[in-house]
């Protein structure tokens, strides 16, 4: 299970956005602190919970060397995206990862999408359900696979050129470099926050085969109220309508 791949990666500010995963929090941390050098990385939990996550990631993080740091927004502006821009305008090394807290995007494979970002020049690594190797198995049933496949096609109809080389736009599980990302370009809405990234940058795009895991404790957050924003979110892109930007600071310090 918490297999390795080669050093423990470096430069690595790992983004992880939260709502309700007190039941996953520890094990995540313990599982990136194992694949994370701990002079050269940090991880930074955004958590819009409910519950008692933000205690439970706050405790974890007295179990590990690592630089981790948890913020509670008491306001949760923009949802997940929200979170996830906040995250990022508060990363301080080369490659900011962001993944999900609730273990399907397995930490074990963190340091693959860093090797291949460096040895391959990329600005962005995404972790793909679709190429050779990788499996979308943990997806929820039937529907939850329709829908994923019915917004990639939807996406990758819309943006042919943007997203030639992009297997799986709507992946949560990728590497960018900090410093190609224009933060102020960003607009916290939806779910699908890769799509923005792609969309709002001109970014050099590989890709890294992952199998996307099952989800052993809290629920899913994915709402049909969430499909809706993702279809506003892609007129949005399409049109590349102002609106406010989100860079953020912490609400709250745990
Ligand atoms: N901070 C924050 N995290 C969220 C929110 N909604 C979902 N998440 C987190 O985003 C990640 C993906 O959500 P999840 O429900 O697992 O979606 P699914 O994997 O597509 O079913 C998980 O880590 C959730 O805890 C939110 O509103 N705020
Ligand atoms: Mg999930």
């Amino acid at each position: 299970m918490e297999e390795q791949y080669g050093m423990p990666a470096e430069g690595v500010s790992v983004v992880v956005p939260t709502f309700n995963e007190s039941g996953n929090v520890a094990e995540l941390v313990r599982r990136l602190a194992a694949v994370l050098d701990a002079d050269a990385s940090e991880i930074l939990i955004v958590d819009d919970s409910t519950d008692d996550t933000a205690r439970v990631a706050a405790e974890s993080a007295d179990h590990v060397p690592h630089r981790v740091r948890v913020v509670h927004r008491e306001d949760p502006v923009g949802g997940l995206s929200g979170a996830v821009i906040t995250g990022m305008a508060l990363a301080v090394h080369r490659w900011v990862v962001v993944m999900d807290g609730d273990l399907q995007h397995p930490p074990e494979d963190l340091p693959r999408l860093i090797a291949a970002g460096e040895e391959r020049g990329a600005d962005i690594v995404a972790a793909s359900r679709h190429l050779d190797g990788g499996s979308a198995g943990g997806l929820d049933g039937l529907l939850r696979h329709l829908v994923s496949s019915g917004s990639t096609l939807a996406a990758r109809a819309l943006f042919p050129r943007r997203l030639r080389d992009c297997t799986d736009p709507m992946t949560g599980f990728f590497a960018v470099r900090r410093d190609a990302l224009d933060l102020a370009s960003l607009r916290p809405q939806g779910f699908k926050i890769l799509l923005e990234v792609l969309l709002r940058h001109r970014l050099t795009l590989t890709e890294v085969p992952f199998a996307f895991g099952v989800r052993t404790a809290g629920v899913s957050k994915a709402t049909v109220a969430n499909g809706a924003a993702y279809l506003r979110q892609l007129v949005a892109l399409r049109l590349r309508s102002p609106a406010p930007g989100l860079a953020q600071a912490a609400a709250e310090v745990v």
